[in-house]
């Protein structure tokens, strides 16, 4: 046993391996010091929840309490090992400010009051604008942390039985593009790799991808085929030094927003030398002409100077994709918060098809998740999507839901696609909604432009909801206020980034009068009296494992086929991939083995857009394009951000992750081993840029958009020059000491701006033009890491 501290060294020790030899197990532990394993009463299974990686895990209990967790060895995704977030997180469900009652909104204040009265004011406000405005008076505003049980209740309800259209999840601001470009090359949505990949491939590429970060447990398994015999090459496409682009063969760090230039280039490479499997594209795809012809435009000298990087970098890395016997690559946000995100991220899927890599050990396209939970929105139709992956414009998939739900067909709304969060938050502020229940997310502090969302979230005609562990900066805003039971506080399934599912089952009470999810949007609808067409309870279920079955159902013949799996099949198991039914009892690694695909007309989720405009193709286009249900190669121009350095405004500011944080830190923040590794929000800056502007490490910078100022603590890096990067971690609820709840000068998102992909519609957090200033020395010279912790890892 090794003892680890895992805040200055986040990834642990090293097991390293060689391609194609299974990934070795190490099983990571954080028990609550002074106890050992004696002391623990039992052990339930479940699987991490703050990444799309879907650890799996066992919580340790003692006297009702979490008292830690231990990594899974045997399950598929991380083989025992654990994230920094996941050893030390769960110490936030055991806060003392968890919320425990209900709350409502007293002349002006917030008070505590109880289920009944709560739920009665929900259902009296939802029952006056059913009358009076009709179901698109009322929207849901939900997450990609929730249960796959909880989404479909609640798509059920909110596409059923209430029927309006406005339903979406903050997976809008998060993996809405993984979505659409999946939809847009293959037809629908749907994990073509597995993380299996990493033990075959000789070359990793990362678009927008801070995987060391973010999805850390991905990162060991790279970095022990890094420390093996025949370590695979990477290519790092990120405008920050990384700790990713520290390990890189070549790294590309372009200028933020002009990713669909530098891919146009990396194409361009590809096709030039010919490192095609030209028989994969005749049999499988349709659209290379197109792509010929757009990538011919884009050779490297073009592309360096759009995106500011050396000519003989695109060159090397081109080589290194296009002659990769077994290429691997995933992409995330800094391809997906742009103004080209499905543009850019298409043409990831491009180079697979082109190369004919799909479906086999090693040539694993990842258009990653980030939330553990994001699959499962996606999948039940909790966003702007349907149930099963459905198509909003084929009504036979429309007459299937009103078959399962037994509705009719008129009551499910698809006129026009699902409403996207975006325009959600525009028909508030216009006025025409009037209800908005928000779920597990915190938009107060993860929605662009926050001076904005306050307004719109405080506005009296708004009524609103929000479901949540804390009173976070969004609760605080709220009509109503329901506390939420916790992961670890309920049972129910969910699926991570490469299609794996996992049981969570309960292991201690919720504190207080808190209830899980479920229970709550179960409860709202047998108080609204919600029926089906033969006057039975809608929906027509009662616990977590009837829901799952509902599900299965739902899911029958759909790509996410779930029914082969149960409750019992995952409890013991160590994660089973989707889909899972009759044909394939221990689920599919790799989606698209032989170039088949789930794209024929009358069985494809989408019917695709056009990448620069995301105008919908017509149904009879489709058919006429893709009448056989091949891969779609789309090709893409580039088209620059829309707002571009300025004299005033001279920076491009981005913003994402550390490794310590979790979004708006609810939990992370609430974690004493975490909180001090990050405690206070600072800016990144390049040193060059930094010199310039007479700033040291530690001073005091003021970074200001058009639409705010926040003020953080410089720390300089190897960033490119003209760049300045943000945490967007900081919302102001422990300000206290500097400013209190008046001074909104640390979110990110009080400087990005409202915008969206055209494909995608998911908001633009990673271009925007700031300036910088110094405006003082800092109190801490250093914001590196301060704190220690200590895990145990058995290798
Ligand atoms: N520690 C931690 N892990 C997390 C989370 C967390 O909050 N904390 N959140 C989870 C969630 S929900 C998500 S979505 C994922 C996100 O995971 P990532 O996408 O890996 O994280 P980000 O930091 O948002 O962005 C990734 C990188 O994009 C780069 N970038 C910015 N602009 C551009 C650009 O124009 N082009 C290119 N090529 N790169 C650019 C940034 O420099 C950054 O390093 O992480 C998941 N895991
Ligand atoms: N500037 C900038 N902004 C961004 C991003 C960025 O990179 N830059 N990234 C975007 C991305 S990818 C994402 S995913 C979003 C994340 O943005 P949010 O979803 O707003 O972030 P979280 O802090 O995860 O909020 C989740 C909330 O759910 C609560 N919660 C946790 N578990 C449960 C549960 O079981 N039930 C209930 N009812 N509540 C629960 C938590 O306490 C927390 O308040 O931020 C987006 N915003
Ligand atoms: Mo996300």
């Amino acid at each position: 046993m090794a003892r680890t501290d895992r805040i200055s060294d986040p990834w642990g020790s090293r097991t390293p391996y060689a391609a194609g030899e299974p990934w070795p197990q190490r099983v990571d532990r954080y028990l609550t010091p002074g106890l050992t394993d004696d002391d623990v009463d039992r052990w339930v299974q479940s699987a991490a929840v703050l990444h799309s990686n879907g650890d799996g895990l066992d919580i340790a209990v003692k006297d009702g309490r979490i008292v830690g967790v231990r990594g899974r060895a045997d399950d598929r995704v991380n083989h025992g090992r654990l994230d920094p977030k996941d050893l030390f997180g769960w110490q936030a469900n055991h806060a003392r400010d968890r919320l425990r009652t209900p709350l409502i909104r007293q002349d002006g204040v917030l008070v505590e009051s109880d289920w009944d009265t709560a739920m009665d004011r929900i259902v009296a406000r939802s029952r006056q604008l059913l009358d009076e405005r009709g179901p698109n008076s009322i929207g849901f505003y939900t997450s990609g942390q929730l249960f796959l049980e909880e989404y479909y209740t609640q798509c059920v309800i909110a596409h059923g039985a209430i029927g309006t259209n406005h339903v979406d999840g903050n997976t809008r601001l998060c993996t809405a593009t993984a979505a659409e470009a999946l939809k847009e090359s293959f037809g629908c949505d749907g994990q073509p790799g597995s993380y299996t990949d990493v033990d075959h491939a000789d070359v990793i590429a990362l678009y927008g991808h801070n995987v060391a970060e973010t999805q850390t447990v991905l990162w060991m398994r790279m970095l022990d085929r890094l420390a093996g015999p025949n370590p695979p090459a990477i290519v790092c496409i990120d405008p920050r030094p990384t700790p990713v682009a520290r390990h890189a063969t070549v790294h590309l760090a372009p200028l933020p927003g002009t990713n669909v230039a530098l891919m146009n280039g990396l194409l361009h490479e590809i096709l030039d030398h010919d490192w095609m499997d030209h028989d994969y594209i005749e049999a499988h795809t349709v659209g290379f002409h197109e792509l010929r012809k757009r990538v011919a435009e884009f050779p490297p000298e073009r592309v360096a100077d759009i995106c500011g990087v050396d000519p003989d970098d695109v060159r090397r890395a081109g080589e290194l994709i296009g002659t990769a016997e077994r290429l691997l690559s995933t992409v995330l946000q800094g391809f997906y918060q742009s103004h080209q995100a499905t543009a850019a991220a298409v043409q990831v899927n491009n180079i697979h098809l082109v190369r004919g890599m799909l479906g086999r050990p090693g040539c694993g396209l990842l258009q990653m998740n980030g939330q553990p939970t994001a699959e499962n929105t996606r999948e039940c139709g909790a966003d702007g999507d349907l149930a099963g992956f459905r198509n909003w414009a084929n009504d036979s998939h429309i007459e299937e839901l009103a078959t399962l739900w037994n509705l009719d067909v008129t009551a499910i709304p698809h006129y026009a696609p699902p409403t996207h969060a975006m325009q959600m938050f525009r028909y508030a502020e216009e006025g025409s909604l009037r209800m908005l229940w928000v779920s597990a997310t915190n938009p107060a502090v993860s929605l662009p432009e926050l001076g904005r969302i306050r307004r719109i979230l405080s506005q009296d005609r708004l009524f609103l909801v929000v479901q949540d562990l804390f009173l976070t900066e969004t609760a605080q805003l709220a009509d109503v206020v329901l506390p939420a039971a916790a992961w670890a506080e309920k049972t129910g399934t969910f699926t991570n980034a490469d299609r794996t599912v996992h049981i969570s089952d309960k292991a201690v009470d919720p504190p207080g009068q808190a209830r899980s999810d479920f229970d709550i949007f179960l409860d709202y609808a047998r108080r609204m009296d919600f029926r089906d067409r033969d006057g039975r309870p809608l929906p027509a279920w009662n616990t977590p494992d009837e829901a799952f079955e509902a599900w299965k159902r739902c899911s029958a013949g759909r790509p996410c086929d779930y029914t082969g799996l149960s409750y019992e099949k995952l409890r013991g198991s160590g994660g089973i991939q989707w889909p899972c039914n009759a044909e394939h009892p221990d689920g599919v690694e790799r989606l698209y083995a032989g170039g088949e695909f789930f794209a024929a007309p009358d069985y494809c989720e989408a019917y695709g857009k056009d990448l620069i405009t995301g105008a919908p193709l017509e149904p009879t286009e489709y058919r006429a394009m893709n009448p056989f249900g091949k891969a779609i190669i789309k090709a893409a121009e580039y088209v620059p951000p829309h707002e571009r350095p300025s004299a005033e405004y001279p920076c491009v500011l981005i913003t994402g992750r550390t490794v310590y944080h979790f979004h708006t830190r609810t939990k992370t923040g609430r974690t004493p081993q975490l909180q001090a590794a990050a405690p206070e929000v600072w800016v990144e800056l390049a040193r060059a840029d930094a010199l310039r502007a007479g700033i040291v490490e530690g001073d005091l910078v003021e970074i200001r958009t058009v639409r705010g100022c926040v003020t953080a603590a410089a720390r300089l890096t190897d960033l490119r020059r003209g760049v300045v990067f943000l945490p967007f971690h900081y919302g102001y609820w422990d300000t206290g000491d500097d400013g209190g709840k008046d001074g909104h000068h640390r979110a990110a998102n009080e400087l990005t701006l409202t915008d969206w992909d055209p494909v995608s519609k998911q908001p633009i957090f990673k271009t925007a033009a700031a300036s910088v200033r110094r405006i003082g020395a800092g109190m801490a010279a250093t914001p590196e890491p301060v704190a220690h912790a200590v895990a145990d890892e058995h290798l």
